[in-house]
């Protein structure tokens, strides 16, 4: 199929309720939306970079820089027998992967819209429901923590992820185990750590947690594996594995025993499925992670998360968690046994308001 046209959308939604990482304190979300059209068909993909370069290098400028500059050459007027193509032909643009991710997901949808397919059939997935786990912020206090964990496990959410940071680590991971017992439970310190604190870190083993997430930094794998052989907990890798190469070194090199898969870290659905595909053939489980996405981004994660090697529950939760109106109808919504449907009609399976993304938007480009 030939792709004949890429349109932009700089996006700003204000957030229900901020969100506190080790990097900082956000209370809104700003995104670029990407529109492909093709044979009479629309995709839409979401670039996840945010305003600022904390989470990753990538920002929503970097990723209008790339696409107009650099991905849109590459693919308009481009044929392409299958999505998988996109990624490889993009080759030649070092890192930027979330920016090629937003094309490069839009053209899946587009795909499996003009197929009249869902797009979790295209990528290979077994499961027409995904756990969902939700992902807990910073809070101005252990009792507002408390609170938040009361009401999401109420909520029917499989599992609780908390940040920590250092002095917001031990203490809220044993209030929390006093309060609610063996609830399954895993902390995110989005690489706020050193080895220095492998001690520290050591004292996370007694709580029994699925998981510690990017303990260290972003770009380092070898003190990954050394922190691993010096605590109990599983190190389960994010901002680290940037690509599939990646992942294969930090699982030859033990630094990891779980990962979390985020298409616009690794460039896309492509890409993620061979990370899937690498985690799999090494027993390592993997989950989805999330990006605050609307639900553009989100409905495209409920199709991934349904392979079968994503066997732990992810970072998708429903809508409303974080925006009061999403960009799509119907909203994504979690079942009381938290769980979520993966959408049945062709491609993405949800409708995009245009209004909603119209008002949303601050600055828009057809390429
Ligand atoms: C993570 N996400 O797993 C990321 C971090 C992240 C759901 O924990 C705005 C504000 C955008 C904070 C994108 C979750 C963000 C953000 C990602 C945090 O590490
Ligand atoms: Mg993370």
């Amino acid at each position: 199929m030939t792709i004949e046209k890429v349109e932009l959308f700089l996006c700003r939604l204000p957030l229900v309720h901020f969100f506190e990482t080790s990097f900082g304190r956000q209370y809104e979300r700003t995104f670029v939306l990407v529109r492909v059209v093709g044979d009479g068909h629309e995709g839409w993909g979401e670039a996840v970079a945010e305003a600022n370069p904390y989470y990753s290098s990538e920002t929503t400028d970097t990723v209008w820089h790339i696409v107009t500059g650099f991905i849109a050459p590459l693919v308009v007027g481009q044929s392409f027998a299958h999505p998988r193509e996109v990624f490889p032909a993009l080759r030649r643009i070092r890192g930027h992967n979330m920016a090629k991710a937003g094309v490069e997901m839009a053209i899946w949808d587009l795909f499996a819209r003009r197929e009249g397919r869902p797009l979790s059939a295209l990528l290979g997935g077994t499961r027409a429901r995904i756990a969902s786990g939700v992902s807990i912020g910073i809070q101005d206090s252990f009792d507002q923590l408390l609170e938040k964990v009361e009401k999401e496990r109420a909520a029917g959410y499989q599992r609780i992820k908390i940040k920590i940071k250092p002095g917001w680590d031990i203490e809220a991971v044993e209030r929390i185990r006093a309060r609610f017992g063996d609830i399954p439970l895993q902390v995110d310190a989005n690489a706020a750590y050193t080895l220095n604190d492998a001690a520290l870190l050591a004292r996370l083993d007694p709580f029994q947690l699925l998981l510690i997430e990017q303990p260290l930094d972003y770009d380092d794998v070898m003190d990954h594996a050394e922190l691993q052989r010096r605590i109990a907990t599983p190190v389960c890798l994010d901002e680290s594995i940037h690509t599939v190469r990646v992942a294969r070194d930090a699982i030859d090199a033990k630094a990891c025993r779980i990962i979390n898969i985020k298409p616009g870290r690794v460039g896309g659905h492509q890409a993620s499925i061979e990370l899937h595909d690498l985690c799999a053939a090494h027993g390592i489980p993997v989950w989805h992670g999330g990006m605050l996405e609307s639900g553009i981004g989100r409905a495209h994660n409920i199709h991934l998360a349904s392979l079968p090697n994503f066997s732990l529950p992810g970072d998708i939760a429903a809508s409303k968690r974080y925006y009061q109106q999403d960009l799509i109808e119907p909203a994504i919504d979690i079942a009381p046994d938290g769980t979520i449907a993966v959408p049945e009609g062709p491609g993405i399976g949800v409708t995009i308001v245009r209004d909603r993304v119209d008002q949303a938007t601050i600055r828009h480009v057809s390429l």
